[in-house]
């Protein structure tokens, strides 16, 4: 019996790097239906993935498990960020306590005075920001810099630059402008992520774009937990949502300006989507 991590999975087979080898294996049984994760640790015997090692945690969408770091990839002009985009994708890191990064890449699309406008509600909230220009190479050593050891995977809408990103930082030719209708459309690989090795032991998973992004599923209760700039605000009361109770912490940080208005908003907003949601999501 060897080990591997899963670097791709594919229909019934699975890309499996053990060793030296990278192994095109048939996973076994239940892992065979959605039950193998790219990022996987596994037990191979012969031609088959006989086991999973317990996951550190998974990421839904894209679906990858055992990630150290997530890497929210967005951009100021083609296309247009949505900042309800990034705090979705944020708040799914933070529901299973994953660190992430913003990535403004594009900064030649942008004045930098654009740049520090997108990214100081972020800053100001513990986010790092780093600003790429994946094309020319800018900031890639910065970023590379900041990848720890393990799984760090790029996230983010179609076209901001996520396989641009991946083959500046490895000089590994990925397919850019890849957001045909065929891949579309392929059964298999829609929703797959890919895992790429990148040096130091450590790994970068590219992931196909999205449109419409959930919130995690958590309580309506536990939304306001993962919000770093929402810690430690002082509220009367102890289970105060810092929507309309009186005395609000929160509510008094963005009225001068601590927190950031849209932030706030925005949260307001997710709030009530969790709330309206038929009662087996609470
Ligand atoms: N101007 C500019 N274009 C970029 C930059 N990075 C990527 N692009 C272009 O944006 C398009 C989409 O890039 P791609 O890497 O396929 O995005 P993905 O869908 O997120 O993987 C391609 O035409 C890239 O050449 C950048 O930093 N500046
Ligand atoms: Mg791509
Ligand atoms: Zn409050």
């Amino acid at each position: 019996m060897t080990h591997g991590v899963v670097l791709r999975v594919l229909g019934d087979r699975a890309q499996v790097r053990s060793g030296e080898e990278i192994l095109s294996l048939r996973p076994k049984g239940v892992l065979r239906d959605g039950g193998l994760l790219a990022g996987d640790q596994v037990e191979i015997s012969g031609e088959h993935i006989t086991k999973v090692t317990p996951r550190r945690n998974e990421l839904g969408r894209p679906p990858v498990a055992n990630v150290s770091l997530l890497l929210i990839v967005a951009t100021l002009r083609d296309p247009a960020v949505l900042p309800s985009d990034v705090d979705r994708l944020l708040l799914q890191a933070a529901a299973i306590a994953l660190p992430a990064v913003l990535v403004l890449n594009k900064s030649d699309l942008a004045t930098p005075a654009e740049r520090a406008a997108f990214a100081a509600p972020y800053r100001a909230a513990g986010y790092e920001v780093m600003e790429t220009e994946a094309v020319r190479c800018e900031g890639v050593v910065a970023l590379r810099a900041a990848l720890p050891s393990g799984l760090s995977v790029l996230a983010g809408p179609s076209g901001v630059g996520k396989s641009s990103l991946l083959t500046a930082l490895t000089d590994i030719a990925v397919e850019v402008g890849a957001i045909s209708a065929r891949l579309r459309r392929g059964r298999h690989t829609t929703r797959s992520a890919t895992l790429y090795e990148i040096g130091g032991g450590r790994l970068l998973a590219d992931t196909p774009g999205f449109s419409a992004l959930e919130l995690p599923n958590v309580a309506s209760g536990r939304l306001r937990e993962l919000y770093p700039e929402f810690q430690e605000r002082e509220c009367r009361f102890s289970d105060c949502v810092h929507r309309a109770e009186p005395d609000c912490g929160v509510r008094a940080a963005v009225a001068c300006g601590l927190i950031d208005q849209g932030r706030y908003e925005r949260y307001l907003r997710f709030l009530e989507e969790i709330e309206g949601r038929p009662p087996q999501w609470h």
